[in-house]
């Protein structure tokens, strides 16, 4: 009787603790990440600081996303500060995490008229260099940067935003086609596939939904292309907000650029709580109310359902999906085009909970 009191009371035990492994206490969807919802439809990244990866937004990185880029660290101007001084630090910690927990990289960016370095454009005495050194410098950046994390980067974004924003410009009037013509475009990829010819290049770019200058980047893409220019996918920024685009907007947007037969990636994706503006201003009086109101939430949700929608409607075209900052615990749009306005265009709130838009767009 006793012994099989013992044996019943053990069998009893094992029972119970087995039920409560196999039953952590823990809510559904809980296990699986962003990366892990969309895993038949695209990779899912987003944009970091080397500074993120050292808090509690690591955690969170690695549960939800399987790539990652950097938002600064690999510019031209941080990273090559000077003609003979690169600044690694930065860079290489990020692409070290992304090797220690597997996820890949996409490469931002080689060539951009922003955040370049000052020395670039000029020689000792302060003149406009020629174009023979200025494409020169750009070839030694370009084959030292993509050297240096070949086989970690899949994938560069090697000329950015080169299109104008005026509607009767095509190119942006930069130092770079001031001093060197529409040529330094093709270069730059030239010399990105010499020095990596596995990796993906791409042309980045905002405002892709504006017709006007939707044009524009489909004929300079499609011009590379027709050129026989080492160029293998079209990334679109998708810095988008509550009341833009439209439906219809970002239908024609996917559908013209999948016609060119490269892959789309959507590069640096957020969707502002405020009107689109873009240019930079300061905040005014009346912009005192910041914040994330049921109002601002629901109009948010319904335009991030809106892109998915259309995301996945094209997902044979689209590869990836990268979101321009981890949560709204703070991003870029904190400070543009409105300075010091706060904003919440992430899936993640401020204390890396996940938003409404979360659980409606992996629905
Ligand atoms: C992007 N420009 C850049 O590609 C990225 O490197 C930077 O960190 C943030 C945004 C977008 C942009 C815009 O939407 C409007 C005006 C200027 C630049």
């Amino acid at each position: 009787m006793k012994k099989i009191l013992i044996a019943g009371t053990f069998l009893l035990v094992y029972i119970l603790s087995s039920f409560i492994i196999s039953h952590p206490l823990k809510k559904e969807g809980d296990e699986k990440g962003l990366k892990d919802y969309f895993a038949k439809y695209f990779t899912i990244g987003v944009a970091v600081s080397p500074r993120a990866l050292q808090t509690d937004e690591a955690g969170l990185i690695v549960k939800e996303f399987n790539s990652i880029t950097p938002e600064n660290a690999m510019k031209m101007g941080p990273i090559h500060p000077r003609e003979n001084e690169y600044y690694w630090k930065d860079a290489d910690s990020i692409a070290a995490f992304a090797r220690r927990n597997h996820i890949r990289i996409r490469g931002h960016n080689l060539c951009w008229h922003s955040q370049a370095p000052r020395w670039i454009f000029t020689n000792a005495t302060g003149d406009t260099v020629s174009k023979e050194i200025l494409l020169q410098r750009l070839k030694d950046h370009i084959t030292t940067v993509v050297n240096r994390y070949k086989g970690t980067i899949y994938a560069w974004d090697v000329v950015n935003e080169a299109i104008s924003d005026k509607p009767d410009e095509y190119l942006r009037n930069s130092p770079w086609l001031r001093i060197c013509g529409e040529e330094y475009i093709a270069k730059a990829f030239q010399y990105a596939h010499e020095a990596d010819p596995d990796a993906l290049l791409f042309y980045n770019d905002y405002n892709e939904i504006n017709p006007v200058k939707r044009e524009k980047i489909y004929r300079l893409v499609k011009s590379l292309k027709d050129a026989g220019v080492p160029i293998h996918g079209i990334g679109l920024q998708g810095h988008w907000a509550i009341n833009e685009p439209s439906e219809e907007e970002l239908n024609k947007t996917f559908k013209q650029f999948s016609s060119l037969g490269l892959t789309i990636q959507v590069t640096e994706l957020d969707i502002s709580v405020y009107a689109k503006e873009h240019n930079a201003r300061e905040r005014m009086a009346e912009e005192q109310n910041t914040v994330f109101t049921p109002e601002k939430e629901a109009a948010q949700v319904e335009m991030y359902k809106r892109c998915f929608a259309v995301f996945k409607k094209y997902r044979k075209n689209i590869s990836s999906v990268t979101f321009w900052n981890i949560s709204d615990r703070s991003s870029w749009l904190d400070n543009f085009p409105v300075r010091g306005r706060k904003d919440y265009p992430l899936l993640f709130d401020k204390n890396l909970q996940r938003k409404k838009a979360y659980w409606e767009v992996v629905k």
